[in-house]
């Protein structure tokens, strides 16, 4: 099939799942086509099969705002014209499956019908989708896609009740490259970071308000007190600042690594001994199952679809939104019974290759893909 991809190239989950995805599609023998206002973070290199077509907005005197959702279609168009499309997969509905609508109202009769998958990410729903401003369009974008997949089954439910869909949705949920996301660290890293053997707690997010980066250094804080730790922050994003204030009120800013934004999380992942994802809101967590490939187990919140990603007392812990304290206690149990540590561990590795694989993963979205080629 020829299958277009939309998608932000930014530090965030929906671009990473919908790069992924595009590359195990590429090596599956699909021609595929990403559009996107830059490159990707995670298609960096080349693959065969896989063309890269940057969203250009250019600039006018007139335009204080550049419309850049139109040049996103117009670049849709163009490229649909060009190579004949069969798909279009959009990632995150706001403003992708309302662009993706648009290139298939222009694109023209010698392309056939355009197809347009719209795949819900989260906040897309929860947040942005949800504020009076956007709702009218989210809903005409999820309405008008030929199917609706959701990372969760979660966000389905959340989806059908914000928006009173009653239309079919596919729930798909994200998926790790397990051959690349390994229990072994590639580097010394740990010695760098615990040079004296003490645990490695670590966090991975864009610190958006949502994902409550605060209560991963009060729980850290907490375990701190009881045992020799470091604490590891990959990202960056507006609370990076508030973090850092609170690693400084509590006396853990020496014991704290602020990484900011880092391409090759598969590297630093496999030195923690335990991932932490305090979110407010999380529609799956696909920084929870990259620690898992990895086999670190995950202290997270109870929200969202965590719980169809974490099985407590399997893999990991679920606390309830806010209760650092209880995910301070989690992860001191955790770390204080190193072989019960590594068999979660484990059992979080098992977990990822048997149910979130990419050899899972991919051909369910290659089903829905033939099944609206097929609709009339
Ligand atoms: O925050 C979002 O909703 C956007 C998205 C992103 O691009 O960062 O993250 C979401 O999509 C991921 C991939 O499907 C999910 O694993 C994350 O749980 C989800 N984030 C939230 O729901 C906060």
């Amino acid at each position: 099939m020829r299958i277009g991809i939309a998608c932000y190239p930014t530090h965030g989950g929906s671009g990473v799942v919908a790069s992924e995805l595009g590359i195990d599609l590429a090596k599956r023998g699909h021609e595929v086509h990403v559009f996107s206002y830059a490159l990707p973070f995670r298609l960096r290199g080349f693959y065969e099969n896989l063309f890269f077509h940057e969203i250009d907005v250019g600039s006018y005197p007139l335009f204080k705002y550049p419309p850049w959702t139109l040049a996103a279609a117009c670049k849709m168009i163009e490229v649909a014209d060009a190579v004949k499309l069969d798909v279009l997969h959009v990632h995150y509905a706001v403003p992708w499956a309302v662009c993706a609508h648009l290139a298939r109202e222009v694109v023209s009769e010698s392309c056939g019908k355009l197809k347009i998958v719209t795949t819900l990410h989260g906040t897309d729903i929860t947040l942005v989708g949800a504020e009076p401003t956007f709702f009218k369009m989210t809903k005409f974008g999820i309405e008008r896609s030929d199917a609706v997949t959701t990372v969760s089954n979660y966000l389905a439910g959340e989806t059908k009740n914000t928006f009173g869909v009653t239309r079919q949705i596919d729930i798909v949920y994200n998926s790790v490259d397990h051959e690349r996301f390994l229990p072994q660290p590639r580097r010394c890293c740990r010695k760098h970071f615990a040079p004296d053997g003490e645990k490695v707690l670590m966090h991975i997010s864009n610190f958006r308000p949502v994902k409550n980066v605060t209560d991963v250094v009060r729980t850290f804080a907490l375990v701190r007190k009881a045992t020799p730790a470091k604490l590891i922050m990959v990202g960056e994003g507006p609370d990076l600042p508030a973090a850092r204030e609170v690693a400084r009120e509590l006396g853990v800013e020496k014991d704290t690594h602020f990484l900011g934004n880092q391409d090759s999380v598969e590297e630093l992942l496999p030195c923690a001994d335990l991932f932490l994802l305090p979110s407010q809101y999380e529609s799956f967590g696909l920084a929870a199952l990259e620690a898992m490939s990895c086999g670190v187990p995950v202290i997270a919140t109870e929200t969202g679809g965590l719980g169809e990603v974490v099985c407590p007392g399997e893999d990991g812990w679920l606390c309830r939104v806010g209760d650092y304290e209880c995910m301070a206690a989690r992860a001191m149990d955790v770390l204080a019974d190193e072989p019960r540590r590594k068999e979660m561990g484990r059992a979080a590795r098992r977990k990822a290759e048997l149910k979130f694989s990419p050899g899972i993963i991919v051909p369910q979205y290659e089903n829905i893909y033939r099944r609206v080629l097929n609709q009339k």
